[in-house]
Formats: structure tokens, sequence, C-alpha cells
């Protein structure tokens, strides 16, 4: 029998065009790629004992599925749900439904921008929101999950014979 793994995941999910960071508007995201973010959450998760499951979609749908599968299989939620952070009911939803600690992580300031960006639905869910620091604002989000993180389950009792 193939042991259980112990290594607690964490699922970083990100919303429509970060896709594009490091190719325009670096004064506003930096000149990071959404690969170097990945890899630089890895790394650190890993000194921390933790792995990183890191996904991006311009679709909402996909998000909420990613979601929702999230269940019993991560011990929590990094999420930069991009432009959908203002607008997606349907997220926030599908946040509070899985019922697993959730991060809102934004490159930018979202507070110093056009008043439509100074809402987020996404927060209502959120243990904590975390914006302005760039690409750095995802390791902050990591070492913010490792207090908020759902302890795997404990193994059953094992009788001595
Ligand atoms: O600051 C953030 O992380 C945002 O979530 C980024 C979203 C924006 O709609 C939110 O208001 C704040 C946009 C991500 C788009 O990223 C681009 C990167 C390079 C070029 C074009 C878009």
């Amino acid at each position: 029998m193939i042991p259980p793994s112990t290594t607690q995941t964490i699922l970083i999910l990100n919303g429509p065009n970060l896709n594009l960071l490091g190719s325009r508007q670096p004064e506003i995201y930096g000149r990071e790629t959404l690969a170097d973010i990945e890899a630089a959450c890895s790394r650190h998760a890993r000194t921390l004992g933790l792995a990183v499951d890191f996904r991006q979609s311009n679709h909402e749908g996909q998000l909420i599925d990613w979601i929702q599968q999230a269940r019993g299989r991560v011990a929590g939620i990094i999420i930069n749900p991009g432009a959908y952070t203002h607008t997606s009911i349907a997220i926030l939803d599908a946040l509070l439904a899985v019922e697993l600690p959730v991060v809102e992580v934004h490159l930018s300031n979202i507070h110093q921008r056009e008043p439509f960006r100074q809402q987020s639905f996404v927060s209502k869910a959120a243990r904590g929101v975390i914006c302005g620091f760039g690409s750095h604002g995802y390791i902050l989000a990591v070492d913010a999950m490792t207090r908020l993180a759902v302890p795997p389950a404990a193994p059953p009792d094992i009788e001595e014979a």
C-alpha cells in the first residue's frame, strides 16, 4: 500500500490576464512573470514543508471548478482573482462554500487605484488580504498560510496487540 502523503499542499489560484505578467505594465505589476512567481512560491513553500499547486485561468467557471475541487485535497487557498476580485459573487460563493482558509493577494495596492478596484467581493471570504507588495505578496501569503492551513486528518488509533 502506498503510504498517504503527509506534505500539505496549498492551492494558489490566479485569475484573468495574470498570464501576461512581465510583458506589459511593469510599472504597476512588476517585471516578474507568473512562472517566476510560481518558482519562488514553490521554493519558499518547500522550506516550510509545504507543496504548492499553482494555477492560472482567464475563465471564471474554471476558477470556480478548481475552488470546489480543493475541498479535502489542499490545506488552504491563496487567490489573486485579477479583475474578478471586483465583479465576481460566484467566486465569493465558491470560496465561502469550500470551508478552507483563504488568503487574497494583489500585486498592486488596489486601494490606491481607480475607485472600481477598491472594492473586493472576494475579501468577505478571505482570512486576510495582502496587496501592494508586488510578487513578494505571494511569499507573504504562503507565510500567512502556515498559521491557517487545515491540519491533515489524524490517522486512526491503532490498538496495541
Ligand atoms: O494587483 C493585482 O494583483 C490585481 O489583482 C491585478 C488585476 C487587476 O484587475 C486587479 O484590479 C488587481 C489585473 C491583472 C492583469 O495583469 C496584467 C499584467 C500585465 C499586463 C496586463 C495585465
